[in-house]
Formats: C-alpha cells, sequence, structure tokens
C-alpha cells in the first residue's frame, strides 16, 4: 500500500503494525522451528499455552509501547491495560493458532489490530511459515504481500468452502447444528486451527465465508478489518463485544452473508 498518503491518520501505526507483526513472527517462528524446548502448559480444555506466545507478545507490546506510548493494549497473554474511549487501542494475538503451532503445523499467524473512535482503523496478519502478510487500512482496501484482494462473488454456500471455528466455548451440539447446516446447504466446512488466519482466507476469496459461535476480539478484529476492506460483510463484532469480550461471528461474501448468519443456531 505504497499509495497510502503519507499524511494519513493512521499511517505510522500501519507502518509500525507491519514492521512489528514481521518482529514479532520471527520470534515465533524461531520457537516453532524448536518446539521439543517449549514447556507447554495449558489454560483450559483444547487451550494449550507456551513461552513462544508470552515472549511474542512481550516483543509486540513493548514495541508499541515505545512508539506510540499514549495507546492502551490489549494482549490474549498478558490481559488488557489503559483501555478507555478516548485512547486508541492495540489489540493482539501473538500467535492466533496455538494448537497447530505447538502441533508443528503451519495454520498459525501474528495478529495485530488498531482500535480508535469505535472503529477498526489498521489490521494486520503474518504467517511466519509461508512468509505472507495480510494488511489493511480502513477506507484504503486490504493487501496480501502488497497486492490487492478480493472475496468471492458468491451467491450459494454450494459454490465454495466455508471456515468454521471451534474452541471449548462452543459446545457439541452447537457445532453439530453447524456443520449439519452447512452441508443440507450443500456446502462444505473448513478448520484450521486459527479463526485469524481462516478469516484472511475469505479476504482473499480463498474461502466464501466464516461462522464461529464463539471468538475473541484479540482472535478476529485485525482480521475483521481484512475482509471488509476485500468487500466482505461481517457481524457488528466490535459493537458487540468491545475489545475485550468475546462472541459468535459471521463473515463472509456478500452474497451469502444472510445463508451464513443463518447457520448459527
Ligand atoms: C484460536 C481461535 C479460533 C478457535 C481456536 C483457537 P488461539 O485461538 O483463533 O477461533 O477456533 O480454537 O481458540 O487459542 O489459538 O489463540
Amino acid at each position: 500500500m505504497s499509495n497510502l498518503p503519507e499524511e494519513h491518520p493512521w499511517r505510522s501505526r500501519f507502518d509500525a503494525a507491519i514492521i512489528t507483526a514481521r518482529e514479532a513472527g520471527a520470534v515465533a517462528l524461531g520457537h516453532y522451528r524448536n518446539l521439543s524446548a517449549l514447556t507447554v502448559e495449558s489454560k483450559g480444555v483444547q487451550d494449550p499455552v507456551s513461552e513462544a506466545d508470552r515472549q511474542t507478545e512481550d516483543v509486540i507490546k513493548s514495541r508499541l509501547a515505545a512508539l506510540f506510548p499514549e495507546d492502551a493494549f490489549v494482549g490474549e497473554e498478558t490481559g488488557a491495560e489503559g483501555v478507555d474511549p478516548s485512547r486508541g487501542t492495540w489489540v493482539v494475538d501473538p500467535i492466533d493458532g496455538t494448537q497447530p503451532f505447538l502441533l508443528g503445523l503451519p495454520t498459525w499467524c501474528v495478529s495485530i489490530a488498531y482500535v480508535a473512535h469505535d472503529e477498526i482503523q489498521v489490521g494486520v496478519i503474518y504467517n511466519p511459515v509461508t512468509d505472507e502478510l495480510y494488511a489493511a487500512l480502513r477506507g484504503h482496501g486490504a493487501t496480501l504481500d502488497g497486492k490487492p484482494m478480493g472475496v468471492q462473488q458468491v451467491e450459494g454456500l454450494d459454490q465454495g468452502l466455508t471456515g468454521m471455528g471451534c474452541s471449548s466455548r462452543t459446545t457439541p451440539e452447537e457445532i453439530g447444528h453447524i456443520a449439519q447446516s452447512l452441508r443440507a446447504a450443500g456446502g462444505m466446512y473448513h478448520r484450521c486451527g486459527s479463526g485469524a488466519l481462516t478469516l484472511a482466507y475469505v479476504a482473499t476469496g480463498q474461502l466464501i465465508g466464516y461462522v464461529e459461535m464463539h471468538i475473541n476480539a484479540w482472535d478476529c478484529l485485525a482480521a475483521i478489518l481484512l475482509v471488509e476492506e476485500s468487500g466482505g460483510r461481517v457481524s457488528p463484532f466490535l459493537r458487540e463485544n468491545g475489545v475485550t469480550g468475546g462472541g459468535p461471528i459471521i463473515a463472509g461474501a456478500p452474497g451469502v452473508f444472510t445463508q451464513l448468519a443463518s447457520l448459527l443456531p
């Protein structure tokens, strides 16, 4: 997005998010290449964490605090700091897709969002394994490795793959209902273990939509802007859950959004 106006109010934060995502991604990739050295703890059922998550978040938090000390911060591992309606807030998941990460599977990413004036202004997602960087600045489109990206133009769930997120916060009955409804509509589901990355696949047009019963703000805010700036439609997650909450998300090509919404129980 070299054509962005230098004087854009969020240009410096956009540039910083990209540089920081790459820097933090390199730290996480170092751990990914040496998984046997990690001590894995459990935050709950199917919810592991390691020092890789914490170290990566520390890199992001310290760099952004040095550049923008006036901003608030919300991170999956360190929580909320200074959140106030009068301040811009960074919302960060240092490693989204912690389970694939710890299993040596490539579907994980660094997710960095910046929220101000009740809107997501900057969204950056970086997959260090594939070296793919997804970025969006509100009102200026979305790119993958600098090239513009757009959602698929489809009218039916039978015309592509739909991402489905699931964690221990989703009940067996809920995920069963979603999968059954999707198949009944001729659809097929895809799950990679990272909600952020799966939403990015909607923004690129590789998937036609994404639904999850309960996703956290740090998992999805950056990706929501990617989808919106790629011409997609997303449920009002930020208005409903704020920068620290969680809840259902529906995201996809405009032609199938209503059908996606009907999948949730
Ligand atoms: C992941 C989320 C995803 C969910 C996964 C997992 P994490 O976050 O991005 O939406 O389906 O189960 O919770 O825990 O890997 O950062």
